[in-house]
């Protein structure tokens, strides 16, 4: 028998250490359900209640209950078309501005229970939360503060009964609701005055119930508004924000910060994209003919889900409460082109060629191999690292994704891609700015096999967890 020399034993914690090693986590990081919030990627919005039966946009709180009474209501088409779309949850506006509870609210007498819809036995939350489970898709809520029926909004009373009717969602009958979404919209309710809201009752009304929940706001603390409604982060987009001294509604952050997020902020609040699929949030027929194009909502997805937010979609049900045919199928449309675009990563099998690595353990193929807690980090001090990929043949690709491992921080403040130019020499064909959770960029098509990635400039050492590349006929 061979013997192995002491000095070789002696090394192997050492070579042991330096393979699996791995980088430790730069500024806030994601909590578990803000990391599995953001691997959905893109949500429905279900704008529902009085206001899709009068058309109006902001109900007056004083519509009577029967007006609610949707004559086909089948929330199994809702999950059933959301799954096949590609959707991973659904969130119900639950109670709008007009103060309506699509379920028996117990503080309430403005409900479905006072309505003639099933008898005043309906309770549209049930159904959904038994349709997202059968269909495997996660389900939240919006629950207006804004309330212009009820008599004590404008008094302490009212936030003691809002908090109520929280717990009464959260408190486990529509199973764990993964999003809880607080419009900050504070206006003047029946008796002529508004609310001081008590935003920590609030948030400690769902999270005693339902600690995962993210909880949206225009501040977060779970995500934070995006600053606008047309479904676009900034180019710049860091899940990072300073949220002190600010409030929703009317004391939120300048739009742009919500936006742009803050690089040093000091709080996990990734940006949310709402936007409705429809001109206006909740149904009417005369949109029916101005449901977004499918180049309309690609252009949505690139700045959105491209640039590190979650994308959340309006579809309203109709007066019959299902979706309308006209949006159905455009959403499968939808579907149907993302899946012709990223079905197939055109990255796979390249060779990876990175300036460096931080352990043997992250190298560069990992951002090949489609799993997400698998990644590639440059060494400590290589804030400015790149990689090649050299394909196995010449591909035609339009797109260039890049994947940041978020648990250890949000990190890349810009980078570079590069091609091969006429000379043979690198030539760069687009740079960004932020890739937090993931990044998609578009670039004019390029047909050949080695492209180059310069990151140039980072708070740490990069570490990205995927990369790809797609093509995209326009
Ligand atoms: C806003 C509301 O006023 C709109 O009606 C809509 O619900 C949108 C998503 O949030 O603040």
């Amino acid at each position: 028998m061979r013997r192995i020399p002491t000095l070789t034993l002696s090394l192997l914690p050492f070579f042991f250490l330096a393979c699996t090693r791995t980088p430790a986590p730069v500024g806030p990081v994601p909590t578990e359900s803000q990391l599995e919030w953001q691997k959905m990627e893109m949500n429905l919005f279900v704008h529902f209640g009085p206001n899709t039966f009068s058309g109006l946009e902001w109900g007056l709180g004083t519509e009577a209950e029967d007006l609610f009474n949707p004559s086909d209501l089948d929330c199994r088409q809702w999950a059933d078309i959301a799954r096949r779309a590609g959707i991973k949850g659904l969130i119900l506006t639950a109670k709008h501005h007009d103060g309506f509870s699509l379920w028996p609210n117990p503080v309430s007498n403005h409900t479905v229970r006072e309505s003639r819809w099933r008898d005043g036995k309906g309770d549209v939350l049930l159904e959904l939360s038994e349709a997202c489970a059968e269909a495997g898709l996660k389900m939240g809520v919006y629950i207006s503060p804004w309330d212009r029926n009820d008599p004590a909004y404008g008094t302490p009373e009212y936030n003691e009964k809002y908090a109520e009717a929280l717990r009464s969602v959260h408190g486990g009958r529509y199973g764990v609701l993964f999003e809880h979404w607080f419009d900050g919209a504070c206006g003047e309710g029946p008796s002529g005055k508004v609310q001081k809201y008590d935003w920590p009752l609030f948030h400690e009304s769902v999270l005693s119930l339902n600690p995962g929940a993210v909880l949206f706001s225009d501040v977060g603390p779970g995500c934070r508004w995006v600053g606008n409604e047309r479904g676009f982060a900034g180019e710049t987009n860091w899940c990072t924000l300073n949220a002190d001294g600010y409030t929703p509604g009317a004391g939120a952050p300048p739009t742009k910060r919500l936006r742009q997020g803050d690089e040093d902020g000091r709080y996990w609040i990734p940006a949310e994209a709402d936007v409705s699929i429809r001109p206006g949030w909740f149904w009417r027929e005369s949109e029916n003919d101005k449901v977004k194009s499918v180049d309309e909502l690609m252009d949505i997805y690139f700045g959105s889900v491209g640039r590190n937010a979650v994308l959340l979609l309006n579809v309203p049900p109709d007066t019959t409460g299902q979706f309308h045919p006209a949006d159905s199928a455009r959403l499968m449309e939808f579907r149907e082109r993302r899946d012709r675009i990223f079905g197939k990563n055109l990255a796979e099998g390249a060779r990876v060629k990175t300036s460096s690595s931080f352990s043997l353990r992250c190298r560069g193929k990992n951002m090949l191999d489609s799993r997400y807690d698998r990644f590639w980090a440059a060494a400590e001090k290589d804030t400015s690292a790149t990689f090649e990929l050299e394909l196995p043949k010449d591909r035609l690709f339009s797109i260039v994704e890049l994947k940041e491992y978020i648990p250890l921080g949000q990190r890349i403040r810009s980078f570079a891609v590069d091609v091969p130019g006429e000379n043979g020499e690198w030539s760069t064909v687009a740079e960004g700015t932020t890739v937090g959770y993931r990044r998609l960029l578009r670039i004019p098509p390029v047909s050949g096999r080695r492209i180059r990635v310069r990151i140039l400039s980072s708070k740490s050492s990069p570490i990205l967890c995927g990369v790809g590349l797609y093509y995209e006929d326009r």
